[in-house]
């Protein structure tokens, strides 16, 4: 599969406003692309694929996770969670996509992880500042991507951990490894 094709499949899987989204979102990915030396067309086709499964069903990603026998763990953290890992399998079972690196951006894309590539960070990073994004402090990241991929990813691991503090919820544990570990690495 190309990026046009992904494009194409994404446009009549996807609602309107999801797939605009995900085009903004592999806009964004391919300049980080650009800046940080990454493989425009892995990059592409992991954007445009990222959020495949985001729009099926709850019930749909549910019979997905144990059908491809995804981690049930899954099953037991937020719903938001089950659309990465469903689509990257997908990417893989019916668009033939090989490559374990657009298949782990995809996968991770959400919780992110420890040891995230850049690819994986750079999906993650432009997926949370596309420009249809209002979050608070995104405005922040913006800036700090243009510096420094690592401390962004970063940033937007601290500020997404708050606001589901905030909310009471629970953090998956690959979201609170990946903030450690970018913790240690970047605190003093
Ligand atoms: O699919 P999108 O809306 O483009 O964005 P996304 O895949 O990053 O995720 C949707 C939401 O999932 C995000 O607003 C935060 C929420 N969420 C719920 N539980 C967790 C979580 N995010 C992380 N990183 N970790 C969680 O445990
Ligand atoms: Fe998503
Ligand atoms: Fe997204």
């Amino acid at each position: 599969m190309n990026p046009t094709e992904a494009q194409n499949v994404v446009k009549q899987k996807l609602t309107k406003s999801r797939y605009e989204h995900t085009v903004r979102v592999a806009d964004t990915a391919v300049q980080l692309a650009r800046k940080y030396n990454e493989s425009i067309e892995k990059t592409k086709l992991a954007a445009l694929l990222h959020d495949y499964a985001k729009c099926d069903p709850e019930e749909e990603l549910r019979e997905q996770i144990k059908h491809y026998n995804l981690p049930s763990e899954l099953l037991n953290y937020n719903k938001e969670l089950w659309h990465g890992p469903v689509g990257a399998t997908i990417a893989k079972e019916k668009f033939g996509i090989q490559d374990e690196d657009i298949l782990r951006a995809i996968y991770y894309h959400t919780t992110a992880r420890a040891k995230m590539t850049k690819l994986e960070m750079i999906v993650f990073v432009a997926d949370y500042i596309e420009p249809g994004r209002k979050y608070p402090g995104v405005e922040e990241v913006r800036h700090i991507v243009k510096v420094d991929l690592e401390k962004a990813a970063l940033k937007v691991l601290a500020n997404t951990i708050m606001h589901l503090v905030g909310k009471g919820t629970t953090i998956f544990p690959d979201t609170l490894f990946a903030y450690n570990e970018l913790t240690k690495k970047w605190e003093g």
